[in-house]
């Protein structure tokens, strides 16, 4: 009773140390490996405390058939901890790591910023799983407002569960390290659904306004983001980086978006319920549904390519 005392003692500290936020390596355990501690006295059940249990572990005693068990469940426990420390940069390490259930999870995605937390939805089901969603749009009763400033657009906003916009400077440190591919689900008002894949997606740097790369598109909606749009810098209703000298695009198409002069879909667009008389003012993507007809839903994910 007394060693699974200790033993539990011992989880009970690390767990606590991980809740708390403690990011320095357990403190005995450097202690440990300071100190020059006797297998034999390590193993010594009338002196066994959990920092001896620990350094026992550390230093590799094989103490009792009994410790050596429990050593087996410390090192599972650390691993746990491991995995809880090692801050998640996106959704596939999320998936990686065993968390195969789709939802709300925090994910670290600024590189230089290790300890900045942001919170997204995990889709772990669709073509394979591992996909961080970045925007998504649905047919709720309260609709989030898309037609946002420069300040909105960079930091996200809306309900994560609901209609949001993660944030662009979200998605350039989720897509300055490694190759990210994207993927853009649409529904129509009928209940019919179509994809665009493609195989490169990248946000650069605020100070070039978060240009888009995008290509390799693979799909059945039509490609409507490639030619119009790879390349242009981002635009919102107070900040004018369009390609059309004479009006700002997003004032235009009523949301942020990055827009060339203007656009071929506008996934930022209002919510019109299904077709529409306006011009390219709704959730459109136009080699499926055109610019007179908004989608039901849509939903932008990425994910490392490899
Ligand atoms: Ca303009």
């Amino acid at each position: 009773m007394g060693v699974l005392f200790v033993f539990l003692s011992v989880v009970v500290a690390m767990v606590a140390a991980s809740a708390s936020g403690n990011d320095q390596p357990d403190q005995n355990l450097t202690d440990a490996h300071s100190s020059v501690i006797e297998c034999n006295q390590l193993c010594s059940v009338s002196s066994l405390n959990s920092k001896n249990f620990t350094a026992a572990h550390v230093h590799g005693c094989q103490c009792s058939t009994e410790l050596k068990e429990m050593t087996d469940l410390l090192k599972d426990v650390t691993k746990t901890l491991e995995r809880i420390h090692r801050r998640p940069r996106h959704c596939k390490d999320h998936l990686e790591d065993g968390d195969g259930q789709s939802g709300v999870r925090v994910i670290h995605p600024y590189p230089e910023q290790p300890y900045s937390r942001v919170k997204t939805y995990c889709d772990q089901t669709t073509d394979g799983g591992g996909w961080t969603v970045i925007q998504r749009r649905t047919n709720l009763t309260f609709r989030e407002n898309f037609n946002r400033t420069w300040k909105e657009y960079r930091l996200g906003f809306g309900d994560i569960e609901g209609e949001f916009w993660l944030g662009l400077d979200a998605m350039h440190g989720l897509t300055e390290t490694s190759l990210q591919e994207l993927r853009i689900d649409l529904e129509d008002w009928e209940g019919n659904h179509r994809y665009a894949k493609y195989n490169l997606f990248h946000v650069d740097a605020p100070e070039t306004m978060y240009i888009l790369a995008v290509s390799g598109y693979s799909g059945n909606a039509g490609d409507s983001f490639t030619d119009m749009h790879s390349g242009s810098k981002f635009t919102t209703i107070d900040q004018d980086n369009d390609a059309d000298g004479s009006m700002n695009c997003a004032r235009r198409h009523k949301g942020g978006w990055w827009f060339y002069g203007c656009h071929s879909c506008n996934l930022n667009g209002l919510p019109h319920q299904g077709e529409h008389v306006s011009d390219g003012d709704g959730i459109n993507w136009e080699n499926w549904r055109g610019y007179h007809y908004s989608h039901r839903r849509v939903s932008m994910m990425t994910r490392p390519a490899f």
